[in-house]
């Protein structure tokens, strides 16, 4: 048994964002049902949520053997990264080709994702903040500079390898966090590789289950 724990309700603006997708997404690439458990903000003090993630934050990945204790893990490279190694997809055989598809997954999360992030923020969350004006150029350019390098990359390719793994999977999923912006769409290159990751059904039937409780859930009480 496998569960992945998600929020039931985010604000429209992280819908389709959500940590979660990525392990959604990963499993559904790799054919394994799961189950989800969907907690609140409110929940992610809780010692209970706190002992299964030690930020407080989602996702968190459980896999249980009959009535064996679930292995937990945090923290979705690492959730992403076990799923690929347990079921032998998004990671390729030669073991080459598999060290430079754990190779991306580093560079998405710790080369990409910080500059990605901080821009997103800046533009989205923060924009009205004087201090986030200021900031702004620089982190622009740091995104931009990213980008471009992976773009130079990229080329004409397909993924970044050979075939779609788990370094396109984490890729993608960091590039999508520029979705409010035109960073993506005025790199052709990167356009094209978003669009073609997003159009896999196993994608598509990530996102659809991630969106779907936010429709059914209301927003918390306002304290
Ligand atoms: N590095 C973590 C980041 C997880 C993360 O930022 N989760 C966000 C949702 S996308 C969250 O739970 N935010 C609530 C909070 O930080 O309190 C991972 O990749 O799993």
């Amino acid at each position: 048994m496998i569960r992945v724990t998600a929020f039931r309700w985010v604000p429209p603006f992280a819908r389709g964002l959500v940590r979660d997708l990525r392990v959604r997404w990963a499993l559904e690439e790799a054919g394994l049902p799961y189950e989800t458990r969907l907690i609140g903000f409110e929940d992610r003090g809780t010692p209970e949520h706190r002992a299964r993630q030690p930020f407080g934050q989602v996702p968190v990945y459980e896999e249980q053997a009959g009535n064996e204790p679930p292995s937990v893990l945090f923290e979705s490279g690492a959730i992403v990264l076990h799923i690929a190694e347990c079921s032998g997809t998004l990671l390729p055989r030669d073991p080459a080709a598999r060290t430079r598809a754990i190779q991306w997954m580093f560079a998405a999360l710790n080369s990409m994702e910080p500059h990605v992030q901080t821009f997103a923020l800046i533009v989205g969350f923060w924009k009205d903040e004087e201090w986030a004006k200021l900031r702004r150029p620089f982190a622009q350019q740091m995104a931009e500079k990213r980008l471009d390098e992976l773009a130079a990359r990229l080329g004409e390719r397909e993924w970044l390898e050979n075939e779609f793994t788990a370094g396109d999977l984490l890729m993608v999923s960091v590039l999508r966090i520029l979705r409010e912006t035109d960073l993506v769409d005025l790199r052709p290159a990167l356009a094209a590789y978003v669009a073609r990751a997003e159009a896999r059904p196993a994608f598509q039937r990530a996102l659809a289950d991630q969106l779907a409780p936010f429709a059914e859930n209301p927003p918390p009480a306002a304290s």
